[in-house]
């Protein structure tokens, strides 16, 4: 049975790439800061089908602690799904907090460098994969994305760099670029449920089922195919142009 370890599983996409990895019979390591839910999501699929490790991924030692810490079925891993994830704030660079910044590139960046580089050792030798979540906001800019936007630019390009370096290793990588996705990333990013709502309202959004769906798709492909980007959009979501701003 193959093992994956998800980060940020304790919602949205995370949480539903855990359901959908152990319903085609994984082996899931579920990571994210709320204990409480990494452990009704045990409770509810299975203590043999997935196992808890509740942790900021900001932390390093905290990370190294509770990889050491997996029992014996959890320890061969084949897939790393770097997930963890947030935006923070929607008002433009110039009056953006920094704290906000840095936390972005604290989560989004460095966290996902340092689980990455911790595992490839393992990944390596069990030829596994790496599927990473970037975003359209990597390609698309747009008011309000600069720093989220870029730390999703930095997780394409590492994605596609990784290819690069793991090149005869046998290692597959993917970054998954979703749009639309309703779950808890709006009420993070703007502390309104309200605004949550008001953003996704009318417009049909695609669901975290949708999304670990095609992670779990791209986890199946054999051996040989490597996905290595794959763009997704709700139907009602699309492209605007340039915008020009004249005295
Ligand atoms: P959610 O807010 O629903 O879930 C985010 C997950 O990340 C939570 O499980 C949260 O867990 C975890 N997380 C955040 N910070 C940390 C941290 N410091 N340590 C550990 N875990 C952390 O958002 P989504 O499911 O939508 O987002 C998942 C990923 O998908 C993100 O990387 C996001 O950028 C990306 N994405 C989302 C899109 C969307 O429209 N929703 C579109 C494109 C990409 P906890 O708070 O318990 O620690
Ligand atoms: C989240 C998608 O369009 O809200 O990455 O930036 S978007």
């Amino acid at each position: 049975m193959p093992t994956v370890l998800v980060t940020g599983a304790t919602a949205g996409i995370g949480a539903a790439t855990v359901r959908a990895f152990a319903a085609a019979g994984w082996h899931v390591i579920a990571t994210g800061r709320r204990k409480d839910r990494l452990e009704s999501l045990t409770t509810i699929i299975s203590e043999n089908r997935v196992h808890p490790l509740a942790f900021d991924v900001r932390d390093e030692a905290a990370l190294d602690e509770a990889l050491a810490s997996l029992p014996e079925p959890f320890r061969d891993l084949d897939l790393l799904v770097n997930n963890a994830g947030l935006a923070l704030g929607t008002e433009p660079a110039q009056d953006a907090a920094l704290s906000n910044w840095q936390t972005m590139i604290d989560t989004n960046i460095t966290a996902l460098v340092s689980v990455t580089h911790k595992l490839l050792p393992q990944l390596i030798a069990r030829k596994g994969g790496i599927i990473n979540l970037s975003s359209v906001a990597a390609s698309y800019p747009y008011a309000g994305g600069n720093v989220y936007g870029a730390t999703k630019a930095f997780v394409r390009q590492f994605s596609l760099n990784l290819r690069s370096d793991l090149l005869g290793t046998g290692v597959r990588v993917t970054s998954i670029e979703p749009g639309m996705v309703e779950t808890e990333f709006t009420l993070v990013r703007t502390g309104s449920q309200e605004a949550s709502d008001k953003l996704y309202g009318g417009v049909n959004p695609m669901t975290a089922e949708d999304i670990a769906k095609t992670i779990l798709w791209v986890a199946e492909q054999p051996a040989h195919l490597n996905i290595n980007t794959l763009e997704l959009m709700p139907v009602n979501q699309a492209f605007a142009g340039f915008a020009v701003h004249r005295k």
